[in-house]
């Protein structure tokens, strides 16, 4: 393939729309994206060795070859990094610590837990976010964490909420980039509540508390994660999308969106800008929901170049942090980790690929046929000489070429597990 000759196709037919293919390529190449560790595992952590997963999410498939202690999710994801282009975080959760053995309530997890991660991230030029884990664990059995009215797993949990600001703020200073703490309970109720009230108010109350901690927002950036409805909560959501917006606000806190969390016809790429009129940042989990928040790995489908295109068009790239959610355990593991990440990369690629001011300048002339015209026109545009050269150009396998790579991984390495 002459990846060289094809990229000048490309120059030459998005230069006639106004768009500049090696500034978009610069731009996309800068432009961090957080791959979550739990795909890695099916979100089991090494608290416990056989961490079984709660809070109503659920990772189905049992495909052979899954990281099973600390080195092997380093090995698998070292190996993934040099399939996916791009500037890279990765997001670790609570349940990842490095123990050396040792029990520690989640309570009690500090960055200490954390040191031979941030060297790990150093090592492979990764920057860390963070997640408290407010599930998988006895307290959380009840189905209420940070809302229940039991005050002593209430004070439990908003411990490790405030410790987790703390492992987040270590990352920050550590690494020299910000870190995201990224705040997600389960608590719900399976059937119709009589006192949601009473529950919203203890989350609240929580919050006030975990947040009463100062940290650095150069060095941490606290995140609210709002769901709609779990496994066994499927009544009634605490922390649901209207009480987090309220909580956001009044602690000065980033948003998180998961496509996950709504209701099937409602779109993350709309709430972007609604969001982002009000609070000063979003978190992204780019996710794949399937009739629910199933989780699946992500594709590049029209609502995800939706989102990269309103995160160019809105001029939100310094404020919306982009993360990955997604756990599929039916499939090999670090193929999931490539396609879904692999993806997210082609997205933002296509959006940095888009006439943009062109198109809001039709827009703006109310000349809404030649919006609709070109918006469909550039759809069959050379982007994927674009998105191979963007791959060799960091120095990641072009086109189907990692397939065979993780083949031949899956045979060397996982089979063996
Ligand atoms: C659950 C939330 C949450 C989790 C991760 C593992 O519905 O999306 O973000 O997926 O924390
Ligand atoms: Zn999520």
């Amino acid at each position: 393939m002459n990846i060289e000759r094809n990229l000048d196709i490309a120059r030459e037919a998005y230069a006639k729309l106004g768009v500049d293919v090696d500034a978009a390529i610069k731009s996309v190449s800068e432009t961090p994206v957080s791959i979550h560790c739990w795909q890695g595992d099916d979100v089991a952590g090494f608290e416990t060795p056989d961490g079984e997963l709660t809070g109503g999410i659920q990772s189905t498939g049992n495909y052979p070859g899954k990281a099973r202690n600390i080195d092997e999710l380093r090995a698998d994801f070292e190996f993934a990094n040099k399939l996916i282009p791009g500037k890279k975080k990765f997001s670790l959760h609570a349940i990842y610590l490095d123990a050396q053995g040792k029990k520690v309530a989640r309570n009690e997890v500090a960055p200490e837990h954390f040191t031979s991660w941030v060297q790990w991230a150093k090592e492979n030029g990764l920057g860390l976010d963070f997640n408290p884990t407010f599930f998988s664990h006895p307290l959380s059995a009840d189905g209420f964490t940070l809302s229940s009215d039991d005050e002593s797993i209430r004070k439990f949990w908003v411990e490790h909420g405030i410790q987790s600001r703390l492992i987040s703020e270590s990352f920050g200073r550590e690494l020299g980039q910000t870190s995201c703490n990224n705040l997600w309970v389960p608590d719900g109720f399976k059937d119709i509540p009589v006192n949601r009230a009473k529950k919203r108010e203890n989350l609240a109350k929580s919050y006030d508390e975990i947040f009463a901690v100062k940290t650095d927002d150069n060095y941490n950036l606290d995140s609210l994660e709002s769901k709609v409805f779990g496994i066994g909560a499927e009544s009634c959501t605490i922390g649901s999308h209207e009480f987090y917006m309220g909580c956001a606000m009044k602690h000065g806190k980033l948003l998180t969106l998961d496509t996950g969390h709504y209701h099937p016809t409602e779109v993350v790429s709309d709430k972007i800008s609604g969001v982002l009129t009000y609070l000063d940042g979003v978190m992204l989990h780019v996710s794949r929901p399937v009739r629910w928040d199933s989780d699946h790995v992500v594709i590049l489908d029209d609502e995800l170049k939706a989102i990269t295109t309103e995160i160019k068009r809105g001029g939100y790239e310094k404020r919306v942090h982009i993360g990955l959610d997604f756990f599929d355990g039916s499939i090999n593991r670090i193929a999931c980790w490539a396609i879904g990440s692999r993806n997210m990369q082609k997205a933002l690629l296509w959006a940095a690929l888009e006439p943009i001011a062109m198109l809001q300048k039709f827009e703006a002339e109310g000349d809404f046929t030649s919006r609709l015209a070109y918006l469909e026109e550039i759809k069959t545009l050379p982007f994927g000489f674009v998105w191979d050269a963007y791959c060799a150009q960091q120095n990641v396998p072009v086109g189907d070429k990692w397939i065979a790579d993780v083949k031949k991984y899956e045979a060397d390495v996982l089979s063996h597990r």
